[in-house]
């Protein structure tokens, strides 16, 4: 039963009716053509879906801070025609939105805003190419004055609130910690002095708008940087913030160049609420937990253990723009949880692309993408229910289809069966119970284990087929590939071959990287069980890590010269440090010379080794599977998505776009 999430909230004189708040998100709409349009209709289905507080992404207070022209701000006056665009399509849809009033400091970059970028000191940022300049006296006076300027005309503009942009290690952020400011005037030095900006910008903020005028901030909780500021800093910063009239604390973790996985998939969910519980102790305020909340169990969990007052959930309204609804009727199973793998959100950000979303790619393609009933309703098969398949099946279902789909294996999910056994990609199993749900709900017919035929399917007097059956592995051509302890990695995921103590991998692309992570995992002791084992004093902790050391020697060798391409920007560095860490040995540009029975020979820098292994795994790519295909190309209208349209790495994305796109085209 959730009862906390819809208790009403007060923030400053702005009442909400529940306690869920999608979290800032800048989706790169702007560069788009009526860009602002869209925006305001992305923002406005989330207002429908009943968030209960929508923040925009950061809005410049300055155009040195910005992103460029094309960039959501709020620096000049004209900005606030356009603005008012969004807050009235929220308005319409009985929404409450917030303006986030932003200022990147030393993480601007220069490409953009053909500025140098600005900072408390003149130190580079390890993720910018551009060295800022050093802010004097004057422009730090002038800056505290956009900030409130920008919140003048957020307020015109309709917004029902605003939102302080203060950590994740931007401009605010940067003046409080003692790594990006070392300045030794009243705006460095102690605490305090490096507490000031922050502080003078939400007095300033609140004086401009006036008391009556909700005034959120989003502080730091957590820097996650070394030697940067302390917890107790922290607590005494979120008084001060208090006392300077905040009307709320959104508790932001970690900046963007920190060296810590802050909200990847492998963060467990709720990792990082324990942070707005310290902060909510010490202030009056309310408090807005945030990072890995994807579930509104989760956040009524939250709540009822007064961790906070509020959540905030940014990418499961990217995945789901009606999570709340849903929620609220108790249809939890018909949401399409954010699985956060950044893959299409983060990703495209950081490439300077339109963010969308790996589950749900209607993200950015609003105006052109809502579903329209089919004119002719049809009979169509969907072969194959990997991603790519369950998707199309579910559109064409969705828009009046009658859809059969076809599956050779016991189950659905194709190559995400794989994905989910990965320790700590545990959320794919998400996007299946979803899919599994709404085909059920959209009686879709699900024949598994049938391996479709043209013959057949021509009999069956399906008017449309949709082939997604997705890629065969593929056997490089190295003398030895044919030996018995040479398995490919679907054998392996399938659990159809059994896995030696060594094991060399021959790839080491994503899967490659996903493998070592699942073998390196060592069964014999679950961290579950380690737990039990040593609360009932059964074993001691040095016992469970011995029996917990009984790892895997793996390899990972391949001829290109990088490790885990494919993956995300935001993912890739934290996968490899992980493997890393726990004694993955990578090997790249080499040259394979033979695998026998004791191990697998290369050439490395023109010498010659060997790789002891009892079992070698392949994960060298795949093709695609498309004979289907070809066979019913001049029978029937057929459609190829997915990897039998293209084999490449693991391609979850790709594949549930595709499966989107065909489902609106038939
Ligand atoms: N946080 C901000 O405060 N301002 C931003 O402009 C902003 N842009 C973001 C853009 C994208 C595509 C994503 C995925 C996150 C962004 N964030 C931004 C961070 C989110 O507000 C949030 O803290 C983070 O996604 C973790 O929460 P979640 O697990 O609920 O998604």
């Amino acid at each position: 039963e959730l009862s906390k999430i819809w208790e009403p909230i007060q923030i400053g004189p702005m009442t909400l009716p529940n306690r869920i708040m999608m979290g800032s998100m800048h989706v790169g709409f702007e560069k788009l053509q009526n860009g602002v349009e869209r925006l305001a209709t992305f923002y406005a289905e989330r207002a429908n879906g009943e968030a209960g507080l929508i923040v925009t992404g950061g809005a410049a207070v300055h155009p040195e801070g910005g992103m460029g022209d094309e960039y959501c701000n709020v620096y000049q006056d004209e900005d606030i025609e356009k603005l008012r665009l969004i807050t009235k399509a929220v308005h319409q849809a009985n929404g409450r939105i917030a303006l986030q009033l932003f200022h990147a400091g030393r993480y601007a970059y220069k490409e953009a805003t053909g500025l140098d970028p600005v900072a408390p000191s003149p130190l580079q940022a390890p993720i910018n190419r551009w060295k800022p300049r050093e802010l004097n006296a004057e422009e730090i006076e002038a800056t505290i004055q956009c900030f409130a300027d920008g919140a003048v005309r957020a307020k015109k503009a309709g917004f029902d609130a605003v939102e302080i942009m203060g950590s994740e290690g931007y401009l605010i952020n940067q003046f409080l910690s003692p790594v990006t400011n070392k300045r030794e005037d009243e705006w460095g030095g102690d605490f305090l002095r490096r507490a000031r900006f922050g502080i003078e910008v939400a007095k300033r903020v609140r004086q401009a708008v006036g008391p009556d005028y909700p005034v959120i901030y989003r502080m730091s909780g957590l820097d996650l940087m070394p030697d940067s500021t302390t917890m107790e800093e922290t607590l005494q910063f979120a008084n001060m913030l208090e006392e300077a009239g905040a009307d709320a604390l959104n508790v932001g973790i970690g900046w963007h160049e920190s060296q810590v996985p802050t909200i990847g998939m492998m963060v467990p969910r709720g990792a990082y609420v324990w942070v707005a519980q310290q902060i909510k102790q010490v202030v009056n305020i309310p408090v807005i937990a945030s990072n890995r909340i994807s579930d509104v169990r989760q956040a009524e969990k939250i709540l009822y253990e007064e961790c906070s007052d509020m959540v905030s959930m940014a990418r499961p309204f990217l995945a789901d723009p009606y999570i709340v609804q849903k929620s609220k009727e108790g249809r939890f199973d018909e949401v399409n949880t954010c699985i956060a793998c950044n893959q299409a959100c983060l990703d495209h950000i950081f490439d300077g692309k339109v963010a969308s979303c790996l589950v749900n790619p209607l993200v950015g393609r609003e105006a052109e993408w809502q579903l329209v009933p089919a004119e002719n309703r049809k009979k169509v098969a969907v072969i194959g229910a990997g991603p790519a398949g369950l998707e199309a099946a579910r559109v064409l279902a969705e828009r009046g289809h009658q859809v059969v789909i076809m599956e050779a294996k016991k189950q659905i999910g194709g190559q995400l069966n794989y994905a989910r056994q990965v320790p700590g990609k545990e959320e794919f199993n998400e996007t299946l119970r979803y899919y599994r749900t709404e085909l059920a709900r959209l009686g879709v017919e699900i024949r598994l284990g049938t391996l479709a035929e043209a013959e057949a399917l021509i009999e069956e007097g399906f008017a449309e087929v949709v082939v997604a059956t997705g890629v065969i592995p593929r056997r490089p051509e190295i003398p030895g590939v044919e030996l018995g302890h040479v398995k490919g990695y679907d054998a392996v995921f399938e659990k159809r071959a059994k896995v030696g103590r060594q094991v060399v991998i021959v790839g080491a692309g994503g899967i490659a990287c996903d493998l070592s992570h699942l073998l390196m995992h060592d069964e014999t002791i679950s961290p579950k069980a380690a737990e039990y084992l040593q609360e009932y004093r059964i074993l001691d902790g040095r016992a469970v890590q011995k029996l917990q050391q009984r790892k895997r020697k793996i390899s990972m060798l391949r001829r290109g010269k990088h490790v885990g391409s494919g993956l995300g920007k935001t993912t890739r560095w934290a996968v490899l440090a992980n493997l890393k860490r726990r004694g993955v040995e990578m090997l790249t540009q080499i040259e394979y010379s033979r695998i026998a029975e004791e191990g697998v020979y290369f050439i490395q820098n023109g010498e010659e080794r060997m790789i002891p292994a009892d079992t070698v795994i392949v994960a060298a790519g795949a093709t695609s599977n498309n004979s289907l295909y070809h066979t019913l190309l001049d029978r029937l209208p057929v459609h190829l998505i997915g990897g039998a349209k293209e084999a490449g790495e693991l391609d979850a994305k790709r594949a549930i776009l595709e499966g989107a796109t065909v489902g609106r085209a038939i």
